[in-house]
């Protein structure tokens, strides 16, 4: 299961207190306390791992140790070490305390997101002509304390939406290693499920209901992995009894969530093929004309019609390079 929503708290260490002290030595007076050291901070780390979220579900409560007190003889104490915590390249880090938000879009991009405190002062730091003996120390400030909301985006390239059952995952199967779950009943795909061929990422969205977007079937809060990806594959089964009702059924729900989705640029793919007359098929890509995109029939028993997708896909990968 991908853990791609999930909250944590992060404690960043207390400064090390400083301390009062005084030289025992004979004819060598004065303060000698020495300053705390600084409180581990705590980085969030983009790493490739899509599954690094999974960490967070049993525990919840990060800390950063504390700096170490100040010492006598004006030594200070050691700043901690900092603590990082590594989340999947495509999380979204919200800070729940002072409503700030971050993204993590590479591998190796390291954030600061909860400062430790700073080490308090020894007296020695204290001391001046008019008081050569102070007794003042600081106590350490104690680290940043954020509630943070880890939100896995997915960052894929390519989208397959649909409505239930209208062969995705099987899709994705073919094309990749992915092995998902199929099976001839609606929601087997209860999840995104992600898939690499080549370069690109494709990703398997749980079908949309008409409704989806008020939280009927699995809402559509799944979509969120598509909202960056630049294309989407609208898949609607040549098994239907009115493919063209199906493709605006799941645009409305598209629409519901946000125009960002809508804008993308999308291939109708005519599934299923296989099961229908040539006759049929000629007749739902005349019915699609209007909407004036690119249709292809897919069957994923169909030689011919994988070789189609795949040029599909080879040519969004090239358009992938000249972008990057
Ligand atoms: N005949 C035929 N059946 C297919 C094809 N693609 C998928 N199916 C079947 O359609 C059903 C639903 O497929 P699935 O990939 O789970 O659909 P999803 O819900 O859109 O992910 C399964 O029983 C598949 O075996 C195809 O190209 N031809
Ligand atoms: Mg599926």
């Amino acid at each position: 299961m991908i853990v791609d929503d999930i909250k944590i708290t992060a404690t960043a260490g207390r400064g090390g207190n400083g301390l009062a002290a005084f030289s025992r030595v004979k004819f060598v007076k004065g303060p000698t306390g020495g300053n705390g050291g600084n409180g581990g901070n705590i980085f969030f780390e983009g790493v490739a791992d899509l599954g690094a979220l999974r960490q967070f579900r049993f525990k919840k409560n990060y800390s950063a140790k504390k700096g170490g007190q100040g010492t006598a003889a004006l030594r200070d104490g050691a700043n901690a070490d900092d603590l990082t915590l590594f989340v999947p390249v495509g999380t979204v880090c919200h800070n729940l305390t002072i409503k700030t938000d971050i993204e993590i879009t590479k591998i190796g991009q390291r954030e600061l997101v909860a400062k430790g405190g700073r080490g308090g002062k020894g007296n020695w730091y204290f001391r001046s002509s008019i008081n050569t003996s102070p007794t003042q120390f600081q106590e350490g400030k104690l680290g940043d304390n954020f509630e943070f909301r880890l939100e896995l985006k997915m960052i894929a390239d390519v989208g397959f939406i649909g409505l239930p059952n209208v062969g995705k995952s099987s899709l994705l199967n073919e094309l990749t290693n992915a092995n998902i779950k199929v099976a001839n009943y609606p929601f087997t795909t209860l999840e995104p499920n992600l898939g690499v061929y080549y370069d690109l990422v494709l990703a398997d969205i749980p079908g949309l209901i008409e409704g989806a977007s008020t939280g009927k079937g699995l809402g559509i809060k799944f979509l969120r992995h598509i909202e960056r990806t630049r294309v989407l594959f609208h898949f609607v089964s040549a098994e239907s009894s009115n493919p063209l009702s199906d493709y605006k059924t799941v645009r409305k729900e598209l629409e519901t969530y946000g125009d960002m989705l809508l804008g993308k640029q999308e291939y109708v793919f005519v599934t299923k093929s296989d099961t229908v007359s040539a006759d049929v098929i000629s007749k739902i890509k005349d019915d699609f004309k209007i909407i004036g995109k690119e249709i292809v029939a897919v069957s994923i028993v169909d030689p011919e019609s994988m070789e189609a997708v795949k040029k599909i896909l080879n040519r969004i990968a090239l358009d992938k390079k000249s972008i990057v």
